[in-house]
């Protein structure tokens, strides 16, 4: 019912971004409700020099008049300031300087070898402008959207790193004190762990290398029963994992306990359920706020791990897809680490997918709707 879908190059003009089924009547202006989002992805300690250049803003193009979506396709435009340094090599037109200077050595990890493969380029630029993580900029656009609504029914949500190669920084959750991330250089309530991965980074980068980690989302105050146990692609569980590992350079997602859970005995995983007069209740959420699929009323967690980037200063060993020969894996700028910033994305393409859940439920015409039925099905629940 939320369809995203997203086009542009990394070094192209712009990043385009196509949000359809946005309710009527959701209060949206990109200076207050998105752009603040594409600052905290641009953020974090290890980001490479292209942060300086860009200074993500989205352009709303359709779909919201005087501050208030009407119902119709959003559509938004994120201007790359860097393209002007590309307007040749990265011009639609033909002939010319694309060819002389061909990327050609496949970096190990990378999409290069798998697209160049499959989409028959041997210069792999054709690739990687597409595969960069520069996207992930149009998805934190269609995902602030999406936390617009799911805040309309009361959803908080919160995105923060808990470690980074391999140094943890999970510090504890403070639902009180959300600023402090954005504060942190590294989106973490954990300031003892800071220093020992600042150096580590810096470690990393002297050496030519890069490093991955851990993030997590969350959210508070979804409503109960979104998803559903009865269909293997309506489990919410199975939607999430899939929106997450989709980013780039995600390896693996756990809900709540996650792996640990695989370790433990049942009575020491499974969340005892109690009753109080505003409905029921655990007082442990290993589960992270889904069973069977199904939203259970507690938090929701979401973690996922990022491997750490393809691009490295000190190269792998490759081979040259125009000649066949060893190479030096090929060398772009890029980020010593983005881990930070992808705690923004996976919170943003959860977003998307609860904010389609809570539409399937409560409908997706109009806000004043959904929120009705929100509130009438709160009551329900907590009466049940
Ligand atoms: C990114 C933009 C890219 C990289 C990074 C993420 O810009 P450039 O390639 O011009 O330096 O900084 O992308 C990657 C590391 C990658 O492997 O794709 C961004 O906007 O997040």
């Amino acid at each position: 019912m939320l369809r995203f879908l997203s086009a542009g190059e990394s070094h192209g003009p712009a990043l385009t971004v196509m949000l359809d089924g946005v309710p009527a009547g959701l209060e949206l202006v990109a200076a207050d409700h998105i752009d603040p989002w594409l600052r905290r992805r641009q953020g974090g300690y290890g980001r490479g020099r292209r942060m300086v250049i860009e200074s993500d803003c989205a352009a709303i193009l359709s779909g919201v008049r005087a501050g208030r979506t009407t119902g119709a396709p959003l559509s938004f435009q994120i201007e790359n300031r860097d393209w002007r340094n590309w307007t040749e090599i990265m011009s639609p037109l033909p002939g010319g300087e694309p060819r002389k200077k061909a990327l050609t050595a496949a970096r190990p990890g990378h999409a290069d070898l798998a697209g160049g493969v499959k989409y028959g380029h041997k210069d792999l630029r054709d690739v990687l402008e597409r595969a960069s993580a520069r996207e992930t900029a149009s998805r934190v656009t269609a995902g602030a959207v999406a936390l617009r609504i799911l805040e309309s029914v009361g959803v908080t949500a919160c995105a923060r790193m808990v470690s980074l190669g391999g140094i943890p920084c999970d510090g504890g959750m403070d639902w009180n004190n959300l600023g402090a991330l954005d504060e942190s250089p590294l989106r973490t309530f954990d300031g003892d762990a800071e220093a020992a991965i600042i150096a580590r980074i810096d470690k990393a980068k002297k050496d030519g290398d890069t490093l991955g980690g851990v993030v997590e989302a969350r959210f508070r105050g979804l409503p109960v029963g979104l998803g559903s146990h009865t269909q293997w692609d309506r489990k919410l569980d199975g939607r999430l994992a899939q929106a997450a590992m989709s980013i780039q350079a995600i390896k693996g997602v756990e809900i709540g306990d996650g792996w640990g859970a695989a370790m433990r005995g049942g009575s020491s995983v499974h969340d005892a359920i109690y009753h109080s007069g505003s409905g029921y209740y655990r007082e442990t959420n290993r589960a992270g706020g889904l069973e069977a699929g199904v939203t259970n009323g507690e938090e929701l967690v979401v973690r996922a791990a990022m491997k750490p980037i393809a691009t490295l200063m000190t190269p792998l060993p490759t081979v040259d897809v125009q000649t066949h020969e060893a190479a030096d894996a090929a060398r772009e700028r890029s980020d010593t680490t983005a881990v930070p910033a992808a705690s923004i994305v996976v919170l943003a393409m959860s977003a998307l997918v609860l904010a389609g859940a809570l539409m399937e439920k409560f409908g997706a015409d109009t806000l004043r709707e959904i929120r009705e039925r929100a509130e009438a099905h709160r009551h329900y629940t907590e009466t049940f």
